[in-house]
């Protein structure tokens, strides 16, 4: 591992890794996610073609499971998503940037999966992906489609990334974990449970933090 990788990755085991967290990746097929999982060097991915009839991919780093999968064209299994988003502490939604003719529909998946109850707490990371390609979107043209300063009361950051090359893909999850940290130290219980309910008093509309890079 090279000294910067195993810098960031000192910073990664900071933060996560002591306590219970759960985190999703998704976004549409093709933006990366499974070469991310990889790249992370986490530990073993699981891939799992359940009943349920869509691939879910978990790794379990500590105490963080990461579990994957593609969203976007099967309408009737969303119901089943919801299974997993249960108990979420942190969303990771992976933006193919070179494909702009998907971005509205990348969009869509992106609001309805944030707007689950079951995330309505969680902490959003999204990977500007493909960041290598000549003519993929840049960080401000990815927050200005999908609208982002429109999301109120929720903490978002968008990281560019390659994920091929493993670059900006620490820094992400330092994001994220340093964010989440933050989080429970205020008091904000990031995971909604599966009665719907949010547990304890979030104050997460008062704390709004929002940054890209
Ligand atoms: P998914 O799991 O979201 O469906 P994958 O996506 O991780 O399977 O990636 C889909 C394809 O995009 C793969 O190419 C992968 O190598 C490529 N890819 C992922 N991230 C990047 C990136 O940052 N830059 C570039 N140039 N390509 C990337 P293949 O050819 O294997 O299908
Ligand atoms: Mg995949």
């Amino acid at each position: 591992m090279g000294a910067a990788l195993s810098q960031a990755r000192a910073l990664f085991d900071k933060y996560f890794g002591n306590v219970d967290m759960r985190v999703v990746m998704l976004g549409l097929d093709a933006a990366g996610k499974t070469t991310i999982l990889y790249k992370l060097h986490i530990g073993e991915v699981l891939s799992t073609v359940p009943t349920l009839g869509f691939n879910v991919e978990k790794v379990q780093y500590k105490n963080v499971v990461f579990t994957v999968w593609d969203v976007g064209g099967q309408e009737k299994l969303r119901p089943l998503w919801r299974h997993y988003f249960n108990n979420t502490d942190g969303l990771i939604f992976v933006v193919d940037c070179l494909d702009r003719e998907r971005t509205r529909r990348a969009k869509e998946e992106f609001y309805s999966i944030v707007n689950d109850a079951f995330m309505r707490n969680s902490a959003i990371l999204i990977f500007a992906n493909k960041q290598d390609l000549k003519g993929a979107m840049t960080t401000a043209e990815l927050v200005e489609a999908f609208d982002l300063p429109s999301l109120k009361g929720r903490r978002w950051h968008v990281q560019a990334s390659c994920a091929t090359q493993g670059l900006g893909l620490y820094e992400g999850l330092d994001w994220l974990s340093s964010t989440l940290t933050k989080m429970r130290r205020m008091g904000v219980v990031t995971s909604v449970g599966s009665s719907g309910e949010r547990h304890g008093a979030g104050r997460q509309g008062r704390a709004a933090a929002f940054t890209f890079t």
